[in-house]
C-alpha cells in the first residue's frame, strides 16, 4: 500500500501531506484518486473542523507527474482534458466546495497544478524560500486547475499574464507582497504557524466559516445588491446558530468563546 498521500488526524483537524518527496510531490492519477478520497473522508467526519494541506520534503507539489499519464501511447497523444477534469480539477472543486476551512503550507516549490492546488485553499502560508512557478508554458501547456481564475483575482491581469507566459518563478515573499497568498514565513517556523492557524480555525464557528466560503466564492461575480442579499441571508442563518449565542455570552462574561462543533 503506497503512502503517497499521508493523513495525520488530530482531535479536530486533519493534515494531508503530499508524500512523494523524491519527485517534489508531483501528482499522478492514482495519487490524485487517493487525495480526493482523503478530502472526502475529512468532509464526512463530523469531528473534523479544518484541514491543512502541505508537502513532504523540499517541495510542495511539482504539478502533474511528467510520466506515464501524459506520455503518448499507441492511440496517440494523451487526453489532457479528461485527465484535468477527472482528477486535478476535482481537487480544486472539492477544496472550494468544502465546508472546511483549508490552510495550505507551501513548504517548497509549487509548480503547475501544484501552485493551483495551493491557491485553491482558503489561507495560504508559504516559506519565504518557496517558489511558485506557472510551469505550464515550459512544456507547451496552458494554465489549468484554476490558475487563470485564481491569479487574475489575486495578483491581477498584468501579473497573471506575465507569470503564465514567461513561467518565471516567484518566491514566497514576493507572492505575499503581490497578494497571491496570505503570508510568507521563515521556513523553520512554517509548519508550527500553519498548524496553529489550522487549530485556531478548527475551534472557530464552523458553520459561519463554511458560510464565509460560500460568500467569498460568490463575491467576484455578484453585483453589490446581490452580494448584500447573500450576506443578509447568511447572517440570518448565523444569528440563529448556537455559535452566535455562545459568542455573545462569552463576550459579556469576558472569556474566550467555546464554539460547539
Ligand atoms: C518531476 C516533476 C514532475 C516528474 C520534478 N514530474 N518528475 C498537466 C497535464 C494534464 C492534466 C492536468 O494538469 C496538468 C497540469 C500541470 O501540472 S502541467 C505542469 C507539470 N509540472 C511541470 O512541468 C514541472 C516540472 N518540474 C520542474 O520544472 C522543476 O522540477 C521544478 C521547477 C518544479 C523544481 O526544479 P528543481 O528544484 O531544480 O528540482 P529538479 O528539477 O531537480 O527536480 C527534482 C526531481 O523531481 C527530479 O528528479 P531526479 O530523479 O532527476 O532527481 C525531477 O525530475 C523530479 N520532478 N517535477 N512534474
Amino acid at each position: 500500500m503506497t503512502d503517497d498521500i499521508r493523513v495525520e488526524t488530530h482531535e479536530s483537524w486533519r493534515k494531508i501531506v503530499l508524500n512523494r518527496p523524491e519527485k517534489l510531490n508531483a501528482v499522478n492519477a492514482p495519487m490524485l484518486t487517493r487525495l480526493l478520497a482523503a478530502l472526502d473522508v475529512a468532509e464526512a467526519d463530523p469531528s473534523c473542523r479544518a484541514l491543512l494541506l502541505t508537502g513532504e520534503g523540499r517541495g510542495f507539489c511539482a504539478g502533474q507527474e511528467l510520466g506515464p499519464d501524459v506520455t503518448p501511447g499507441p492511440n496517440g497523444p494523451p487526453d489532457l482534458e479528461h485527465l484535468a477534469t477527472t482528477y486535478h480539477h476535482e481537487v480544486v472543486r472539492r477544496i472550494r466546495a468544502s465546508r472546511l476551512p483549508v490552510v495550505c503550507a507551501v513548504n517548497g516549490v509549487a509548480a503547475g497544478a501544484g501552485a493551483s492546488f495551493a491557491l485553491a485553499c482558503d489561507i495560504v502560508l508559504a516559506a519565504t524560500t518557496a517558489r511558485f512557478v506557472q510551469a505550464f508554458v515550459k512544456i507547451g501547456l496552458v494554465p489549468d486547475s484554476g490558475a487563470s481564475f485564481f491569479l487574475t483575482r489575486t495578483v491581477g491581469d498584468a501579473r497573471a499574464r506575465a507569470l503564465a507566459m514567461l513561467g518565471d518563478a516567484i518566491d514566497g515573499t514576493t507572492a505575499a507582497a503581490w497578494g497571491m497568498i496570505w503570508k510568507a514565513v521563515e521556513p523553520a517556523g512554517l509548519m508550527a504557524e500553519a498548524e496553529a492557524l489550522t487549530a485556531q480555525l478548527a475551534s472557530g464557528p464552523s458553520a459561519a466559516l463554511a458560510a464565509m466560503k460560500q460568500m467569498f466564492a460568490a463575491a467576484p461575480s455578484n453585483d453589490l445588491h446581490t452580494q448584500l442579499d447573500l450576506e443578509a441571508r447568511l447572517q440570518g442563518i448565523a444569528g440563529r446558530a448556537p455559535a452566535f449565542a455562545e459568542g455573545v455570552r462569552a463576550f459579556q462574561e469576558k472569556r474566550p468563546p467555546v464554539f460547539p462543533s
